[in-house]
């Protein structure tokens, strides 16, 4: 069974990978793709219907009928309080409530308070285990400890037990259960806290929205595998909220750390949060700045990983580079069009009938693909296969199919789900039936060990991104079992339709092809092609109530899961596959994801414990950035995902994982050159930068209109000239865990005309992006915040009048992206290259932008660049006052290039002369800057072998 005749007829038939304006072609006939390959059983595929309980009017309100709990025999501990809570009446809405819990109140640390609550029976209840996700821990004298250091004071009511807690320094309640009871059953639980009117919350990602919750806002948390629609959830999960406090310029954060379905509704004055299992395990950090929190956060989920330093160079993807000379076309075009590419990428056409771990014999050959890694290498370029989450389950009576080791090996080791009855999990992906390997098994590193070793002898990849993990299945249930031999190799959807759809005003901004495209389309088109109907079975969602562990695969709540008939088992799969240990998918579905992606980290160590693991991952729960940065998953071309980039960036960062990027140019429907010019350029100030493309969708490297080229070409020599400055960011997230890209309301937090500012970006705290955001316009608005900040034009240098708390508008012609630099910042720079080895080769620089009082600081952070345990390093200080910059190195990492130049912004007065230590030195005076260049001669030891003073 080989796919690639289908999808070259597909391609050929849809006029891909031709000219960027090829037409779309009508739909091709969903029979003949049926006929070639069989598809796993439409009625295998659908879920029963959910009535989601947020859109049941009829829905219990358990706020309303609950009875609660009373709070018994509190007892003060060094650290905090227990006490028993017993329930005052069984209401068993969504689940049968516990009679007895156990209340543990703790102040783990000076800004860190843990209100924990669980069953005091714990049969059945699911506690996740502090090896599978990072659990917040007393720190200090365990046996006292000094409620005032604090700022929160915990509070709670006895008869109607309700728990608040204020912050000592203002007064203001941040946190209140109080009127509200507590719900604890074994499928839901519920607290309310109450929040107040104008609130700011945000975090509860991830999601396609923008930084704050407002009221009205539901978020679903469970991880999903859809195409980014708006507000709906999507692949990673993150239970954290942050609440900004404008009347007192507090800020605190709150999280449950549960892996469980849950559901979050904020109103106009309250915050309803739902679990479907587990227990209460809430963290609350005092802040109290945004960035306070996020820190204090990161820090006990896991600091992200130190990505490698060729991260941070351009990646070029798509779905659709099926065979290896159109890897080397895609290479070769770059380079002819001088466009810096680091890292090329591969989707699912690499692999043999996309089974994992192999390639396509015919069009990516063994010698052909490792001669082409070869010379990748050779040009100090990088490679990165997609790798998806299932396992292929082959045909036994196929010899050939069935020679596929990571079934049999996995198999062997009893290393993947099963069934609740112990038999395999068998789902279905892209190659057809599959398993999952189960990360809660003992043996499941050691297998993924073996299994991508071997992979790696054969084809030295440079990192590994990682789809599907949800875990994603196209069928409902365990639909393989006792039809394996059916192999249903094409997926039960289309794929490689042309996209019909394409980014906003392109009628008006591309009105020729608009007008041939939509005759041509109107000419043949075909009757759309039947739609399953779903089930008409609808679940009443109160009615299944269970004892135990209750009904696993319809609990009686309902979450509004982003799929059409809103199953838990749809696209996923289902709650009830079972894991080694017992535990059930239901408990930890949002955490596959991250098991997987911490086990490709581990074996990644494997072939090489000195070298960073570079992984991208679509699943993240609380720690995945410790191991891997993330991308966006399949968002559209077009301008409104473009705009909801910059929120979802803020979100992860937050969330602990800065290495952040999203599909440049758009991954399903079609891009157009203005899109693609736009995004191209903000995409450059991402941490992450991938350019990447739905199969069906027309060409959209950047060297494909040529406004694209220029465009991409001026954002990128930025990008590379500031290496050094995002090199340090990485390694400031690293170590601190604040985010890479800041939203302007964590730089100025006590501003509230900022709360929710989205279309504009901090990379640190120095350079501020304004993108353009939309179609058809050549300027673009922006705020500048901060009475007494000075910006300066990143391109022009001058010093800019903007004030503060005025939307400003600046120009922004396409092929220009509006940067400024703040004052009071100094930034390391270095020559650019062709990729981020050469650039490392090249003479670095420094930008200094002085404040009001001609002061500025920065820093530099640099090693190898590669190693897991960094032996050298290097920190360079910058600072600047007083017309004199003072550069001072510590540590033994040795940079061998020179120092080239200084650029001084803002300086009002023109200097006599300029001196390098001791020395005069030329300069140039211009605009209120001094260009100091030739300072090769000075340094050649070295940029920052040695201190150095540079006056004016
Ligand atoms: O079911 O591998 O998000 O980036 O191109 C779709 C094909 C599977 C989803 C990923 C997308 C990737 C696509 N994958």
């Amino acid at each position: 069974m080989i796919i690639s005749p289908f999808l070259k007829a597909t391609a050929a038939a849809l006029g891909l990978f031709t000219s960027a304006y090829a037409l779309p072609r009508a739909s091709h006939s969903k029979s003949s793709v049926a006929d070639a390959h069989p598809t796993v059983p439409i009625e295998l595929t659908l879920g029963v219907k959910q009535v989601p309980n947020i859109l049941n009017e009829t829905a219990v309100d358990a706020n309303a009928v609950a009875k609660g709990y009373s709070l018994l025999n509190v007892t003060a501990t060094p650290r905090g309080l227990t006490g028993l809570l017993s329930l005052k009446g069984a209401t068993n809405i969504y689940g049968y409530d516990f009679e007895m819990l156990n209340l543990t109140v703790e102040y783990q640390t000076s800004d860190r308070l843990n209100v924990h609550i669980e069953p005091v029976d714990l049969t059945d209840v699911f506690i996740l285990p502090e090896d599978l996700v990072a659990k917040p821990k007393l720190e200090g004298d365990l046996e006292s400890f000094n409620f005032d250091e604090s700022d929160l004071v915990f509070s709670y009511d006895v008869e109607n037990f309700g728990f608040e807690i204020t912050r000592a320094s203002t007064g203001e309640t941040l946190f209140s259960t109080r009127g509200n009871p507590l719900v604890f059953s074994n499928q839901f639980i519920q607290f309310n806290t109450t929040l107040p009117k104008g609130h700011a919350i945000s975090g509860l990602g991830e999601s396609i929205h923008g930084s704050l919750n407002e009221p009205g806002v539901v978020k679903t948390l469970y991880a999903n595998d859809v195409g980014d629609p708006i507000d709906g959830n999507i692949y990673g999960v993150h239970p954290i909220y942050y609440d900004q406090r404008y009347d007192t310029n507090t800020t605190h954060g709150v999280y449950w750390r549960t892996s469980a379905a849950q559901e979050v509704l904020v109103g106009e004055e309250s915050l309803t949060w739902r679990a479907l299992s587990g227990v209460i395990d809430l963290y609350f950090f005092s802040g109290p700045d945004p960035k306070d929190v996020i820190q204090q956060y990161v820090t006990e989920i896991g600091l992200p990983a130190m990505q490698p330093y060729w991260a941070l160079g351009y990646h070029q993807c798509r779905w659709g580079y099926d065979n290896i000379q159109k890897l080397r076309d895609v290479v070769a075009n770059f380079k002819k069009f001088d466009i810096p590419l680091e890292t090329i990428w591969t989707d699912i056409d690499y692999m043999d009938s996309y089974k994992d771990f192999t390639s396509d014999p015919y069009r990516f050959p063994q010698d052909e693909y490792k001669q082409f890694l070869d010379d990748l290498h050779k040009d100090n370029q990088h490679y990165v296969p997609i790798f998806d989450a299932a396992i292929y389950v082959p045909n036994p009576n196929n010899a050939t199919d069935n020679d596929y080791k990571p079934f049999h090996l996995g198999n062997e080791s009893d290393v993947f789900l099963k069934n609740p009855d112990g038999s395999l999990y068998i789902g279905a992906v892209w190659p057809g039936y599959t398993v999952y390997p189960d990360f809660l098994n003992n043996g499941t590193q050691e297998y993924w060990n073996t299994l991508f070793k071997e992979w790696h002898e054969r084809l030295p990849f440079d990192g590994i991104w990682t789809d599907m993990n949800e875990v994603s299945s196209f069928c409902v249930g365990s639909c393989g079992t006792g039809r394996i031999l059916d192999n249903p190799a094409h997926p039960p959807f289309e794929v490689g339709n042309a996209a019909t759809t394409y980014p906003l005003n392109f009628n008006v901004t591309n009105a020729t092809e608009w007008s041939s495209i939509s005759s041509a389309l109107a000419a043949t088109a075909s009757p759309v092609a039947p739609q399953p109907s779903s089930s008409s079975v609808s679940i009443d969602s109160k009615n299944t109530l269970a004892p135990g562990r209750g009904n696993i695969n319809y609990p009686p709540y309902a979450i509004n899961n982003a799929q059409g008939d809103h199953d838990l088992a749809t696209h996923a799969v289902s709650p009830n596959a079972t894991h080694a240990d017992g535990t059930l998918e239901y408990d930890i579905h949002n955490l596959y994801g991250f098991t997987q992606e911490r086990a490709i980290y581990n074996a990644l160590l494997n072939i090489d414990n000195e070298k960073r693991p570079f992984i991208i991952g679509r699943s993240s729960f609380p720690g995945s950035g410790h191991y891997v940065g993330t991308w966006g998953g399949d968002n559209t071309a077009d301008y409104y995902m473009m705009y909801f980039s910059i929120p979802q960036a803020f979100s992860m960062g937050a969330s602990g994982i800065p290495f952040f990027g999203v599909d440049v140019c758009g991954f399903n429907g079609n891009t157009d050159m203005e899109l693609c010019s736009r995004w191209m350029q903000l995409g450059s100030f991402f941490p992450f930068y991938r350019n990447h493309n739905y199969l069906g969708a027309i060409d959209q490297e950047p060297y494909v209109w040529e406004a694209v080229t220029e465009a991409t070409k001026t954002s990128m020599a930025v990008r590379y000239l500031l290496l050094p400055y995002y090199y340090t960011l990485l390694h400031e997230s690293h170590v601190s865990g604040l985010p890479i890209l800041r939203s302007l309301n964590w730089q100025f937090p006590y501003d509230k005309t900022l709360a929710g500012v989205d279309n504009q970006l901090f990379v640190g705290d120095a350079l501020l992006v304004t993108p353009v955001l939309e179609p058809g316009v050549n300027y673009t608005k922006g705020v500048f915040p901060g009475e007494d900040a000075v910006y300066y034009d990143f391109y022009t240098h001058k010093k800019q009048n903007f004030k503060p708390g005025k939307n400003e508008t600046l120009d922004a012609p396409l092929g220009h992206i509006p940067l400024h630099l703040k004052g009071g910042h100094i930034l390391p720079t270095q020559e650019p290259g062709y990729t981020v080895a050469d650039s490392r080769q090249n003479p670095f620089g420094l930008i200094v932008a002085l404040d009001n009082n001609n002061a500025a600081s920065g820093k530099l952070y640099l090693d190898d660049g590669e190693s897991v345990n960094v032996e050298e390093s290097l920190y360079v200080d910058f600072v600047a006052s007083n017309s004199q910059l003072v550069v001072s190195p510590i540590g033994e990492y040795k940079v061998e290039q020179p120092l080239a130049n200084v650029t001084i912004l803002g300086v009002e007065k023109a200097p006599k002369h300029v001196t390098f230590g001791e020395t005069k030195i030329p300069f140039k005076y211009d605009h209120k800057t001094i260009y100091v260049t030739g300072l090769e001669q000075y340094t050649q030891q070295g940029a920052f072998a040695e201190q150095f003073t540079l006056s004016w």
